[in-house]
């Protein structure tokens, strides 16, 4: 295993305006969960910058798209302003964890990184591919079309939001794979097989197990070359009994010991650049312990991304005492 001591940004990006519910902002960086994020970031040694919660500018008048896209100039200038902080703490030598909010904010967290990283990789863990366009999206939500934005092959079938004239699309479909789907609109299923899109679903994961999943994930990403890998990781990609509070639960997701193996791999590794963690949503929770499971399990997804492990060997301990 590679052990590095690493420099990790954390940026709070309180952002709900992707999708229609609100509360997904209510789990940022800052604030009560700043506590419950240092402790295990500490114990792993990594040097930690808190950029606190990003203070986005309102869009006050921010009428639909096509009678159907909602707040696309929220989401388009949330996402430029957050593009800016992830491209600068990236090129300042930071690993980078944005905590979400919803989805939508993988387009500013990608094409921020993307600046600095133009040959990064997507693993993108999800029980949806987030791939519907402004054309097929049946909700007009933006948490469920941000891969469409920033993947150059789909541009011509992509039209010109208001608040998007800044996004360049900057990944190619062989730069993104996707594990954990199941819950795939029929447009986006067309997208995935129309452009050889790699994804490994719950059927796949079922089938391959994991350990498989992972191994044929960096043989696709980083089988021919080393690049930094930018992982954007839903937390409904879990099964509901695990992360209940977030806005678009399926039945038949990730257990733990997969969610920790997904994460165990990509730190293993060494090229994890950046991360989202995106849809947690307290105010969905039903009880107070189903919003602390589902905040406490993205904590872990975190951790375990960065170096914390299940055996033990992150903490530094080098000397048994001896009885005098
Ligand atoms: B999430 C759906 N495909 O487009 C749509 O949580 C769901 O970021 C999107 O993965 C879910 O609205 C977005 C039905
Ligand atoms: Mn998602
Ligand atoms: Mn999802
Ligand atoms: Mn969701």
């Amino acid at each position: 295993r590679k052990k590095s001591v690493h420099s990790v940004a954390v940026i709070g990006a309180p952002f709900s305006q992707g999708q229609v519910r609100t509360g997904t902002r209510h789990f940022g960086a800052g604030g009560n969960n700043m506590i419950t994020l240092v402790t295990p970031y500490s114990l792993l040694g990594c040097h930690l910058k808190d950029f606190g919660d990003l203070n986005f500018t309102p869009v006050p008048k921010d009428d639909l798209y096509n009678n159907l896209i909602v707040n696309p100039r929220s989401v388009g200038l949330a996402n430029q302003e957050l593009a800016e902080v992830v491209s600068r703490a990236v090129a300042g030598g930071y690993s980078c964890v944005t905590v979400g909010g919803d989805h939508s904010l993988a387009i500013g967290t990608i094409s921020g990184h993307a600046r600095h990283c133009p040959d990064l990789g997507v693993i993108w863990v999800d029980a949806h591919a987030d791939i519907n366009t402004p054309l097929t999206t049946a909700s007009g939500n933006l948490h469920g079309q941000p891969v469409s934005f920033l993947l150059r092959e789909l541009q011509d079938k992509v039209p010109q939001l208001p608040g998007f004239s800044w996004i360049k699309p900057c990944i190619s479909s062989p730069s993104i794979v996707y594990i954990g789907l199941r819950d795939v609109d029929p447009p986006e299923h067309f997208i995935l097989k129309n452009y050889d899109i790699q994804y490994f679903s719950m059927r796949d994961i079922d089938r391959l197990g994991i350990q498989k999943v992972m191994e044929q994930t960096f043989d696709l990403l980083i089988g021919k070359r080393q690049r930094p890998i930018h992982l954007s990781f839903d937390i409904d990609a879990f099964d509901p009994t695990l992360a209940p509070a977030t806005g678009t639960p399926v039945v038949g997701g990730l257990t733990y010991r997969e969610g920790m193996y997904i994460t165990e791999e990509i730190h293993s590794t060494g090229l994890l650049s950046a991360l989202d963690l995106v849809e947690v949503n307290p105010r969905l929770a039903v009880s107070e312990e189903e919003a602390k499971a589902t905040a406490s399990l993205a904590v872990d997804v975190i951790a375990s991304s960065f170096g914390q492990t299940r055996e033990g060997g992150h903490v530094v301990y080098d000397q048994l005492p001896t009885p005098s």
